[in-house]
């Protein structure tokens, strides 16, 4: 991607400029475009215009974080969210703990205490570095007008280099008056991710080409790392000149064009009935060497640690020394960029003989084609379905056949996840489907899906979510229309904690009443908001809301009425649920 173009500010900077005015050339000069937050700190939000930065106004903060973070995610770039102290700065907490375990660089900006007050409990005073210590990877305070650039270059840093996450600085709304000191005219612009790539140690890239080559039987997993890396190209010449066959998990999920013949789709915890990967956890238990790329192994990405063989060897690709070998130990610690070491990987495998790995792809080939055959198969009835309340794979099915490689899909936690990476294809590396995936909180998808679409005015957005996710955060549907954010939502109306309810029936034997909401019009909120809303019962309407919805000119919510015993296809579930027997 070409660099940010370097920028010494606006005219105002020439004169006689406040902290304020300080503080908004920095985030122009590391390309920041959008301040999203409740207009604190207010001078801030006013010069926005002036240096060129557009200010969203949200209804909660925490809406404001996820917006963030849906952003950085289209755009590999960070966003400013900004807080009043106290209530507002726990308000981030949720969106920066999620940007924080999914790896998502953003800078948010807290208003502090005057600094005259501070200690003396002035309102809404709160102990904020301790607050934001679990969920950032770097906090401080600045209260000095000559450090305000250093610091705000120490944030950005943090937050896109190395592993991204959230960067967080206190600002005193007092310092903001501050005559700003003599611009040292800095141009460094560091709020496009990643920077500084470094390659991973070139004997360990030698070594990972001969356990490659040697390898009878490989797979690799891609994780979410790929996409901050955006090792697309790389990874799809890897698979073809190693006949390596590639899965991905929820986060890693359009790393690969999964039409590709080695493709595997996602694999992980949901491989049961009814999954696109079904037939292909044979192959995982088989595999002798496993390639992990910017893949944290976790417990849903690993199905509790069961996937792979006990005696497999594995090479672990990832830019957090951490992370690798966390789990599984590393035959092969590869410490570094995604793209540029899959690059020098390549490279190395041209001194590899490759002629058994040449030799097993036809049969790899058919192997896959051949799960893909059965899942068509499997799957076809609840695709096709004409049920009332509608199946989710029907809504997915419909929903299928409008996407094309640009269109941004963001499913929330819960089943939403599990419907969209199984049912949705990939047709080109790089198509995104964002999953919440750090904490899966559910309610964090919508916001998500407004801060994808800031990122992609062009892009058609899609949010799809159940009905107990939409909820936590429906206040953003008057944002959305007010910031003229197009965006078409889909809430999954099973009037049900679904994925809780279903936990708690296999685990319990019956559920809590919480499980079970009221009848509620989504629609109608929608249209209240000032969106379009529309509510389907019937399956053979599904098309015609979502044509329509992607014509408007404005926001469009579909209420699906869907079926409250639908269950996606979860590994541990098969079997155990009725609709999984
Ligand atoms: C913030 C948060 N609270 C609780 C949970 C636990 N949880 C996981 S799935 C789920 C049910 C979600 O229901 P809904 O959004 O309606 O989706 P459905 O499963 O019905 O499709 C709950 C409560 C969570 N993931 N996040
Ligand atoms: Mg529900």
């Amino acid at each position: 991607m070409a660099p940010e173009p370097m920028t010494r500010g606006t005219a105002a900077d020439a004169g006689n400029r406040s902290v304020a005015h300080a503080t908004m050339a920095a985030f122009k000069r590391h390309g920041v475009e959008l301040l999203i937050g409740q207009n604190a700190p207010t001078r801030l939000f006013l010069l926005g215009k002036e240096y060129g930065i557009r200010t969203v106004g949200i209804r909660t903060e925490k809406a404001g974080a996820i917006m963030a973070d849906g952003y950085a995610r289209i755009a590999h770039k960070i966003a400013v969210v900004t807080s009043i102290a106290g209530p507002g700065a726990a308000l981030l907490v949720p969106g920066l703990g999620e940007a924080y375990k999914a790896s998502i660089p953003l800078l948010a900006i807290v208003q502090d205490m005057p600094r005259n007050l501070t200690d003396k409990n002035p309102a809404q005073e709160f102990d904020h570095m301790t607050l934001f210590q679990s969920c950032a990877k770097f906090v401080r305070r600045v209260d000095r007008a000559d450090r305000v650039e250093d610091y705000i270059d120490m944030a950005v840093a943090a937050a896109t280099s190395g592993r991204p996450g959230p960067a967080v600085l206190m600002m005193p709304p007092d310092l903001f008056e501050d005559a700003a000191p003599p611009s040292e005219a800095r141009i460094a612009s560091l709020g496009r991710y990643p920077i500084d790539r470094t390659v991973a140690d070139p004997s360990a890239v030698v070594a990972a080409a001969a356990l490659l080559a040697r390898a009878k039987r490989p797979v690799a997993v891609i994780g979410g790392g790929a996409h901050t890396s955006e090792a697309y190209g790389e990874l799809a010449q890897l698979s073809d000149l190693a006949s390596l066959p590639m899965g991905t998990t929820t986060m890693g999920k359009g790393a690969i064009d999964e039409g590709h013949p080695l493709s595997l789709g996602v694999v992980g915890y949901v491989m049961g009935k009814r999954a696109a990967s079904r037939a292909y956890r044979d192959m995982m238990k088989r595999a002798d060497v496993v390639l992990l790329v910017g893949n944290r192994t976790n417990q849903n990405g690993t199905d509790s640690w069961t996937l792979f063989a006990p005696d497999a060897k594995f090479i672990h690709l990832d830019v957090d020394p951490m992370e690798v070998g966390r789990n599984y130990e590393a035959a092969v610690r590869l410490v570094g960029d995604a793209k540029l070491t899959l690059a020098a990987l390549n490279a190395a495998l041209g001194s590899q003989d490759l002629l058994a790995r040449k030799a097993a792809r036809a049969g790899l080939e058919a192997e896959i084609a051949a799960g893909r055959a059965a899942f068509a198969k499997d799957s076809a009835d609840a695709f096709l379905s004409d049920k009332k309340p509608v199946r989710p794979e029907r809504v997915m099915a419909e929903l299928g056949k409008t996407l094309t490689p640009e269109t941004i899909v963001v499913a929330d936690a819960s089943y939403s996840t599990m419907w969209a990476i199984n049912y949705l294809r990939i047709t080109r590396a790089g198509q995104r489907i964002l999953t919440p995936r750090g904490l899966a909180g559910i309610g964090w998808g919508f916001p998500m899906a407004l801060g994808a679409k800031l990122a992609a005015p062009d892009r058609p957005v899609v949010y799809l979510g159940g009905d107990g996710a939409f909820a936590y955060n429906w206040a953003e549907l008057e944002t959305a229309r007010r910031m003229g954010i197009k965006i078409t939502a889909i809430v999954l109306n099973n009037q049900v904690l679904g994925y809780e309810k279903d936990a708690e029936d296999i685990h319990f034997g019956e559920h809590a009443v919480g499980c079970e909401f009221a009848a509620v019009d989504h629609a109608a909120i929608a249209r209240a908001c000032g969106w379009t809303g529309v509510r389907v019962e019937a399956p053979g309407d599904l098309a015609r809301a979502l044509a329509d919805a992607a014509k408007a000119a404005g926001p469009t919510l579909i209420d699906v009425i869907s079926d409250p015993n639908a269950a996606p296809p979860i590994t541990a579930y098969t079997g155990k649920l009725a609709d999984l027997s």
